[in-house]
C-alpha cells in the first residue's frame, strides 16, 4: 500500500515510521510511505506558505495554492485521485473499523495542517474524509497522519506476522483484552494467576474472556453495550458490579 503525506515536517514523519513494525514492512516493499513538503511547491519567492485569515482572528492559515500543487502531484503521479484524508479536529473520530476498511486503498493521501488550518476553497476541491483521532487539540497533522499509517498498515496483508497479528482482535469484539504474563512466575512478591499455568487450555480460554469481560466493564462500559454477550455473562458482570 501506498502512503502519500502532505506536511510542511517530512522528516517528523518519515522519522516516525521507519522503525519497527512499519519500517520492516517498508523494507519489505509491502508498504510505500513518503513525505511530500508542501512547501516544495509554493509559488512564493520567499517560499512562504500561509497568510493572515480573511475576516482576522488569530493565527496563520496554509494557503490554496501550495496545497493544491502538492495533491496535483501525486494525482498525476498515480493517473487518479486516490481517497485524500485531512487531518484535523474537525472530523469524525478514527476507529478500527475505518483503519482496516482504508486498509483496501491502494493509494492513500493524508493531508496534515498547521497553524489555524487551511484555505476551506482548496479542502474543497480534494479532500474526501475528514478525520480527528480524539477529542482534544494538537498543534497539527502529522502525529495523527503518523497514527493513521500505523494502525490501516497493521491492516494490510504481510505487515504482521503470525506471531504479531493475535492481538489485532482486541477492539473487533467491543472487549478489551484479558491481562497477560511471562516469566518469571513470581515477580515482587505476586504471582502468575494459577489457571495460567494449569496446562487446561478450555480453562484458560475461559478465564481470559472472563477477564476480558470484567476489564472491559471497569475501563470502558461504553464499549460493552457493543459486545456480544451471552445471557449468562451478562449476569455475570451484574453480580460482579454489585460485589464491587
Ligand atoms: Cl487530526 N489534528 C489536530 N491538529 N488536532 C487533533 C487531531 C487532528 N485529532 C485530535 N486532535
Amino acid at each position: 500500500m501506498n502512503f502519500y503525506i502532505l506536511t510542511l515536517f517530512p522528516d517528523m514523519v518519515m522519522q516516525g515510521l521507519n522503525t519497527s513494525i512499519i519500517g520492516r514492512a517498508s523494507e519489505k516493499g509491502l508498504l510505500h510511505i513518503e513525505a511530500i513538503n508542501i512547501r516544495d511547491y509554493t509559488k512564493d519567492k520567499h517560499k512562504k506558505v500561509d497568510d493572515y485569515p480573511y475576516g482576522g482572528g488569530a493565527g496563520m492559515l496554509m494557503q490554496a495554492q501550495p496545497v493544491y500543487d502538492a495533491w496535483k502531484s501525486v494525482v498525476d503521479r498515480v493517473g487518479y485521485q486516490p481517497r485524500c484524508v485531512y487531518l484535523t479536529p474537525q472530523g469524525s473520530v478514527f476507529h478500527q473499523t475505518q483503519a482496516k476498511s482504508l486498509a483496501q486503498e491502494k493509494d492513500l493521501i493524508l493531508l496534515c495542517g498547521h497553524y489555524e488550518g487551511i484555505d476551506e476553497r482548496v479542502l474543497e476541491e480534494i479532500v474526501t474524509d475528514y478525520v480527528s483521532i480524539g477529542d482534544y487539540v494538537l498543534t497539527g497533522g502529522e502525529l495523527p497522519a503518523m497514527v493513521l499509517v500505523d494502525a490501516i498498515s497493521r491492516m494490510v496483508p504481510g505487515v504482521l506476522t503470525n506471531d504479531e497479528s493475535g492481538c489485532t482482535e482486541s477492539l473487533e469484539g467491543n472487549l478489551l483484552e484479558y491481562p497477560q504474563y511471562s516469566r518469571p512466575e513470581e515477580w515482587n512478591g505476586k504471582k502468575v494467576p494459577a489457571i495460567l499455568l494449569s496446562g487446561d487450555h478450555a480453562k484458560v480460554d475461559a478465564w481470559r474472556r472472563q477477564q476480558s469481560i470484567l476489564r472491559t466493564a471497569e475501563r470502558r462500559p461504553d464499549l460493552l453495550e457493543k459486545a456480544q454477550l451471552t445471557e449468562k455473562e451478562r449476569i455475570q458482570i451484574q453480580k460482579n458490579l454489585q460485589e464491587n
